[in-house]
């Protein structure tokens, strides 16, 4: 019998990460929502590895830009493409309710997917940064459950004097933190990626984009998207490419 599969145009999975979405910059929004009309409706599934948005205060921020990529994002689930959702740095404070909205599934700080047979491990990229200390030890107080239900609980605009705050602090800090502390550490993250028995690792985050063959595996870091370049990886059964949009 024939194997109608191969009739088919091959339906590829597309990996996007570090747009930062906002209001001040409405050319990157445009180009998210190309990307949802032009390229996500020919996938078989969409992963968002983190930062869609610069910035997340709550799902109860209900603006004019969450609503249209909430809606953007649910007009490819409803033709039946699957959205993943993993949290970056600066939204992950992403909720239920914001998945609900969107139709996206929210997935853990790390996930194994099987591409096309090969298995390949999910994450923002920030937990593989561990020599910028001073990063990681923020996280760690911002991870905690009882400061985010604390922080969720503040008046809207509270909250967005916060972030802005942090925002400042963590432009500000970068500037004097060494490159290479910014980056991923070899070490450990080939440690992660064996304990995962990973073939590869799909990573954004640091915004180098590049395809890494380390010993042993292979590491895709996507880009962060500018006004007039979007970072699309793009995985079918011949393999993987950036692609333009
Ligand atoms: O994001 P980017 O690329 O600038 O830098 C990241 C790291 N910075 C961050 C912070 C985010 O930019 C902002 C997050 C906003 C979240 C909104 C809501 C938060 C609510 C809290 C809920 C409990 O992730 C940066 C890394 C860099 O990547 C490279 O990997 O270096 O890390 C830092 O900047 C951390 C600093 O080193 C320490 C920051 C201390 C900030 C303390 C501010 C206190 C203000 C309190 C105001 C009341
Ligand atoms: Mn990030």
């Amino acid at each position: 019998m024939a194997r109608i599969s191969h009739l088919l145009p091959a339906m590829p999975i597309y990996f996007i990460s570090d747009l930062h979405l906002s209001e001040s910059h409405p050319e990157l929004t445009e180009l998210f929502l190309r990307f949802m009309r032009e390229k996500a409706p020919q996938a078989r599934s969409v992963y968002i590895l983190g930062d869609l948005f610069d910035f997340w205060i709550g799902d109860d921020e209900q603006s004019e830009l969450t609503q249209t990529v909430a809606q953007a994002i649910q007009s490819v689930v409803q033709r039946g493409i699957e959205c993943f959702f993993v949290h970056g740095n600066r939204d992950f404070l992403i909720g239920k309710q914001f998945a609900a909205q969107s139709g996206m599934k929210l997935l853990p700080e790390y996930a194994v997917v099987d591409l096309y047979g090969s298995s390949a491990l999910i994450c923002h990229g920030d937990t593989l940064c561990i020599d910028d200390a001073r990063y990681q030890k923020f996280r760690k107080v911002v991870h905690q459950k009882w400061l985010q239900r604390l922080f969720l609980s503040l008046p809207l605009a509270l909250r967005l004097k916060i972030a802005r705050k942090i925002r400042r602090t963590s432009k500000q800090g970068k500037k004097y933190k060494a490159a290479e502390i910014m980056d991923v550490q070899p070490q450990f993250t080939a440690g992660i990626v064996r304990r995962h028995h990973a073939q590869l690792l799909i990573h954004g985050h640091t915004h180098r984009e590049h395809i890494h063959q380390e010993d042993g595996f292979t590491r895709i870091v996507l880009g962060d998207w500018k006004p007039d370049y979007a970072s699309i990886l793009e995985v079918d059964e011949q393999g993987f490419r950036f692609v333009p949009l």
